[in-house]
């Protein structure tokens, strides 16, 4: 039996993040003795390499994972390989899979869904291909005709759950160049408590209600493991927010310092969930890096629209212990939002000059599928579907949501002042330290963090607007 899983992903800005979901998924079958082959296209690849590899491959199953953006990207890889090999069976996972299971498995080239968690799912249904009754979590055809099975609960044990064998994965030196550094990404947890409506339930449908952690010894183990197999130079914890158990992660920076682990790593929280006595133990642990979701600088969009719950004040108060601490910072912002006006953009520009985070992500809101903000903003009729559809995720070429005081050349233009912002300050911090310490700030001209500053100001002031792009077969 040959398995091949593939994450169809030609969206130029992600290539450097790895999918950690198909790795893992080819570790567990892997293990149990199954032949396995794994694609993860990226930017630089087209559909003459992925129809190579599945020619090479011949696979008995296809597994795609998808989420929105690439679903499309998963549905010809299933007619691609249809029109290749007449007894393959496709099935597909991942958040879009799982949120859009009737209409996944409506796709005429789609054997099976895998809704949630794969990793006991995937195993059982190629152990049962040819009966598939009894295997939980999945929806499937048989003569024609849609089957839904009872869903799989989540995994209790975290812990049972096997490093991922990152060597399965053919473009991993391909993700670290285009990261720039040896990097991997980890899960320690799963599931978030919080109720943001462009997030949820989608995480709540893919991971259950209940938050779940892996054990402080495995979680350390891991790194260890990633350090000794890949040498890797950084590691990233995707967890969505990895700050809300505080004894956990304290557990966690204790046991890293007590080993003598050295690796940088970076993890994403939530402002309201840090305390200064955490940010010191994950300085001394490493941590070099939080990425907080800011959202917005109006109160009313971030909590009332948006569902955040969470206080500009507490906002404030968890970058200025950052900087107190001397772990950098990195800001999430998303403009466009339903209600959004010139003066909730200003609010934000006037958030981030407050907050002087080291980086700054901003995204133009798109709500997706299944979310909260999804089925208002169709409710409220403001949802711009065609430019939904002609939408590339990461562009900023037209407003998603209809909005009556701005247009989005507004929105262009609070992005490059969100980034100016956000580069004139670290340009300014590193003049300043230049003045101070001349050698140590010509060597630190090669770190990933100055480099960047001076590209993104760059690409600001010099290049064409829109983000990467899907390209068709
Ligand atoms: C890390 C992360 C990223 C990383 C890396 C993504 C990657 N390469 O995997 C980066 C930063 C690049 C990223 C980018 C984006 N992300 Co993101 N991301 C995440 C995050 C936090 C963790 C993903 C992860 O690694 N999970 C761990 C692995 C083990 O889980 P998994 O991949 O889901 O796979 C499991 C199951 O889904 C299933 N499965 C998956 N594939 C398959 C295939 C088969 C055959 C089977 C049987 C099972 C199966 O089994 C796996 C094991 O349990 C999730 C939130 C979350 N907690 O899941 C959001 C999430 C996946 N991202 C999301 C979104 C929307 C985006 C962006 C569009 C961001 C944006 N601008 O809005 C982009 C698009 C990227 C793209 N390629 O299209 C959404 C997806 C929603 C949707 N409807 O698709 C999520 C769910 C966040 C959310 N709550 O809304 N993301
Ligand atoms: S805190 Fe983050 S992960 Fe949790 S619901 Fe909100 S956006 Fe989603």
């Amino acid at each position: 039996m040959k398995v091949m899983l593939a994450y169809p992903n030609f969206i130029v800005t992600v290539a450097s993040t790895p999918p950690l979901g198909i790795v893992l998924l080819g570790t567990i079958l892997q293990k149990h003795g199954v032949d396995v082959d794994l694609i993860a296209a990226t930017a630089d690849k087209d559909w003459n390499w992925v129809r190579e590899k599945i020619e090479l491959s011949k696979p008995d199953i296809l597994g795609i994972s998808i989420l929105t953006p690439i679903a499309e990207a998963g549905f010809e890889m299933a007619k691609m390989a249809k029109e290749m090999l007449t007894n393959v069976f496709v099935v597909m996972g991942g958040p879009h899979a799982t949120i859009l299971p009737l209409e996944t498995i409506g796709n005429e080239h789609v054997d099976a869904v895998c809704l949630g968690e794969g990793e006991e799912t995937l195993i059982e249904l190629v152990n049962n291909l040819n009966n598939l009754e009894g295997v939980k979590g999945i929806y499937y055809k048989k003569d024609g005709e849609i089957k839904m099975n009872s869903p799989r609960p989540p995994i209790e044990d975290l812990d049972s759950i096997p490093f991922p064998n990152w060597f399965l994965l053919p473009t991993l030196e391909d993700c670290f160049k285009s990261a720039g550094t040896r990097r991997l990404p980890m899960l320690l947890s799963r599931g978030c408590p919080f109720n943001c409506s462009f997030c949820q339930p989608t995480l709540r449908t893919m991971l259950g209600k209940k938050m779940r952690f892996r054990s402080i010894e495995n979680v350390v183990d891991e790194i260890e493991y990633l350090i000794d197999s890949y040498n890797i130079k950084e590691c990233r914890f995707e967890d969505d927010t990895f700050t809300i158990n505080k004894n956990w992660v304290i557990g966690i920076c204790d046991e890293i310092r007590e080993r003598g682990i050295r690796i940088p790593w970076i993890a994403n929280a939530r402002a309201d969930t840090v305390t200064e006595e955490m940010l010191v133990w994950m300085k001394k642990a490493g941590c070099s890096d939080i990425e907080f979701g800011v959202e917005s600088g109006s109160e009313y969009i971030r909590n009332s629209v948006l569902g955040k719950g969470l206080s500009t004040e507490s906002i404030k108060q968890a970058f200025e212990l950052c900087h107190k601490v001397g772990i950098e910072t990195g800001a999430f912002i998303m403009l466009g939002n339903p209600g959004e006006t010139k003066e909730t953009l200003q609010q934000s520009i006037k958030l981030i000059r407050e907050i002087k985070p080291h980086r700054i992500s901003v995204y133009r809101t798109t709500p997706r599928p299944g979310t909260y903000l999804w089925d208002k903003t169709i409710e409220d009729g403001i949802l711009n579907v065609e430019a939904y559809n002609r939408c590339e995720w990461y562009d900023f070429e037209e407003l998603i949501i209809k909005l009556e005081d701005i247009t989005v050349e507004d929105i262009r233009k609070t992005r490059e002042a969100l980034q100016m912002e956000v580069y004139m300050m670290n340009l300014t911090k590193y003049l300043a330290f230049s003045f101070r310490h001349p050698l140590t700030a010509l060597r630190k001209l090669t770190k990933p963090s100055v480099l960047m500053t001076l590209i993104g100001m760059a690409k600001t002031r010099f290049l064409p607007k829109s983000g990467g792009t899907i390209k068709s077969p």
